[in-house]
């Protein structure tokens, strides 16, 4: 269909998947089925672009990474996304940019796409919980985003809050967090560029229950830092409210940088156990940073990672 206008793809059309789907069936030279599919150059050069991120990394594979999550809108029971959360619309999808920002406004998820670069991304997961993980994430760095909207100078964090649907997430029902899940960076760290955010993993569009359509990545603090299924990106002057800290400050700092040597209240950090491991899989010492202290160390000179966690 080549007098196909971009206004008429829903924005799942222009995943990495598709991308890749076109880009095989461009290589394999296949007949009218493929030609149908292909919408032009400009579909093909979204496909995710290989980098060198955790090139040294063992990925686990799609399902552990889709079977076993964190998804409390869905359940608090590590399968509970996995069964549930296919419940969530995700098609369309508009992300709320405002505050202090020149671009105010509700900004459709195939506009964002349309003005990214995908790039795939091997990181680490640590969760607060010891669990960890590595994954093939697919996305864009949040820097490109923000530079897009304009940030003025007296944005000192963002902000980011989860959708929250009642009719879609039966999870929500109960009052485990405040609803909705909100999280927050301190501006820096959100244009630091390891800071993503994403819209699948393995070259497929992101799972439903790991944050369909786009979630936060950063891979160097605690899991329930990278909110899961944003509709909302605010650039405010004071620390923002988070639904972890909130919840239990003295446990989970506005931070939450993974830090071996601050014990959780309630256990060690010290060690981690890679999913995928079985009940007996070795544990692992936790890094400084989840191992990103090169890169991000900086961010945090002259602060008590102790005292400021
Ligand atoms: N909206 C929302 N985001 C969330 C969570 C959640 O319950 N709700 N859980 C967090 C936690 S605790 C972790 S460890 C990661 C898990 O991401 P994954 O399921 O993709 O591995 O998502 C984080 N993002
Ligand atoms: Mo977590």
């Amino acid at each position: 269909m080549a007098g196909r206008y971009k206004s008429d793809l829903k924005w799942s059309d222009v995943t990495p998947k598709h991308a890749w789907m076109n880009r095989r069936q461009l290589i394999a030279g296949s007949g009218a089925l493929a030609l149908g599919s292909i919408a032009g150059p400009a579909m093909a050069s979204l496909a995710a672009k290989k980098t060198d991120y955790g090139a040294d990394l063992e990925p686990n594979d799609w399902d552990a990474i889709t079977s076993y999550n964190n998804f409390y809108e869905f359940g608090t029971d590590k399968g509970d996304p996995a069964t549930y959360a296919h419940a969530l619309t995700t098609d369309p999808w508009t992300v709320e940019i405002d505050g202090l920002i020149d671009n105010p406004g509700s900004y459709g998820m195939e506009d964002i796409l349309a003005n990214v670069t995908l790039e795939e991304r091997i990181y680490r997961l640590r969760c607060v919980e010891r669990w960890s993980m590595v994954v093939p994430w697919v996305g864009f760095e949040l820097a490109d985003l923000l530079n897009r909207v304009g940030v003025q100078p007296s944005a000192k964090y963002v902000s980011f809050e989860t959708a929250l649907r009642p009719d879609e997430m039966r999870g929500v029902s109960q009052n485990v967090i405040e609803w909705p899940y909100r999280e927050g960076l301190r501006l820096d760290e959100a244009m630091h560029p390891l800071t993503i955010m994403a819209t699948g993993l393995y070259d497929e569009p992101m799972p439903n229950q790991n944050g369909a359509p786009i979630r936060l990545v950063v891979p160097w603090k605690y899991g329930y830092k990278s909110i899961k299924s944003v509709v909302r990106i605010s650039l405010v002057d004071q620390m923002p409210v988070t639904a972890w800290n909130t919840y239990s400050p003295r446990e989970y700092g506005f931070y939450s940088n993974v830090n071996p040597d601050r014990d959780h209240p309630r256990w060690s950090q010290k060690f981690e156990r890679k999913v995928g491991g079985g009940l007996f899989a070795k544990q692992i010492p936790t890094q400084l940073f989840n191992g990103y202290e090169e890169e991000v160390g900086s961010l945090y000179a002259g602060m008590d990672l102790l005292e400021d966690h």
